[in-house]
């Protein structure tokens, strides 16, 4: 009865020392981290944006009424020869009609007309506004020369305020990283809070020059007609967790390298028992 043998419990069959199987464990880790590390450039990458802003416990007021709905943003895969916006520069319009409208169109027609050179994945998901507390999740696709990663989202309730980053390099995450945003000021429009400028107020989202650099952004005063409920520091507005997504042959390696391991953790473990004929 050769199956009830093997299916019967063997109590030597544990009998591993704790740091025999703490060196395994180590070493299966490394075995296992290796194929990452040794991937400097995944062909892809899983992004979540999330909304953080909202603090309606503090306030008391509706979830809806308070931080900031950012608008439908644009993730862009690109080599160095592409630059979305560069802080403490001035905003391009691409950059700034995204800050002061939520109005992604300028920066979409620049980008699609670049894949295929500097540029290798757009996406740009949503159709209205992230509510606070929300998250979307895309996936982008890069290369050894397209490893730098820009992204912008209009904070929607101030005047020229976004959230975003201009030429992350990709290649540097071999697992996943969260990163925190706590926004910018594009410095297009004067920060006035007020009916008019601020198309969240209903009454119109008129220009008024500001003539300045992108600079990090001060919140909502809450002087004017903007709540001070909008303002979402001293935390951040917003979150990207990047996680690289391995190639199918990096999985091989990963089941190539982990298997010998695996064997002789069976072989220790089976150490003791009678072999059959
Ligand atoms: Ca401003």
């Amino acid at each position: 009865m050769t199956t009830v043998h093997r299916a019967a419990p063997a109590p030597h069959r544990t009998a591993i020392a704790p740091h025999r199987l703490a060196a395994l464990g180590v070493a299966l880790v490394a075995a296992l981290s290796l194929p990452q590390g040794a991937a400097a450039q995944a062909p892809a990458y899983q992004i979540t944006f999330k909304n953080l802003t909202s603090d309606a416990v503090a306030t008391g007021a509706a979830t809806a009424q308070t931080g900031q709905r950012l608008s439908p943003p644009v993730f862009i895969t690109h080599s160095d020869a592409y630059t979305a916006f560069t802080v403490g520069q001035a905003a391009p319009e691409t950059i700034w009609r995204i800050a002061e409208g939520g109005d992604r169109s300028f920066l979409l027609n620049e980008v699609n007309a670049l894949v295929g050179t500097s540029v290798r994945s757009v996406v740009a998901p949503l159709s209205a506004p992230l509510p606070q507390q929300n998250s979307v999740t895309v996936m982008v696709n890069a290369d050894a020369s397209h490893h730098l990663l820009s992204f912008a989202s209009m904070l929607g309730w101030t005047n020229d305020g976004f959230v975003g980053v201009s030429g992350l390099d990709l290649s540097t995450i071999t697992g996943t990283m969260t990163i925190n945003l706590y926004g910018y000021d594009a410095g297009s429009e004067k920060n006035s809070e007020a009916n008019g400028f601020l198309g969240a107020l209903g009454l119109g989202n008129a220009r008024d020059p500001e003539g300045g650099l992108i600079t990090t952004h001060l919140g909502i005063r809450g002087d004017a007609n903007a709540p001070a409920a909008w303002n979402w520091l001293p935390g951040p507005a917003a979150s990207l967790t990047i996680s690289a997504v391995p190639e199918p042959g990096s999985w091989a390696l990963l089941l190539v390298g982990g298997l010998p391991l695996l064997h002789l953790l069976r072989k220790r473990a089976g150490a003791g028992t009678p072999h059959k004929a």
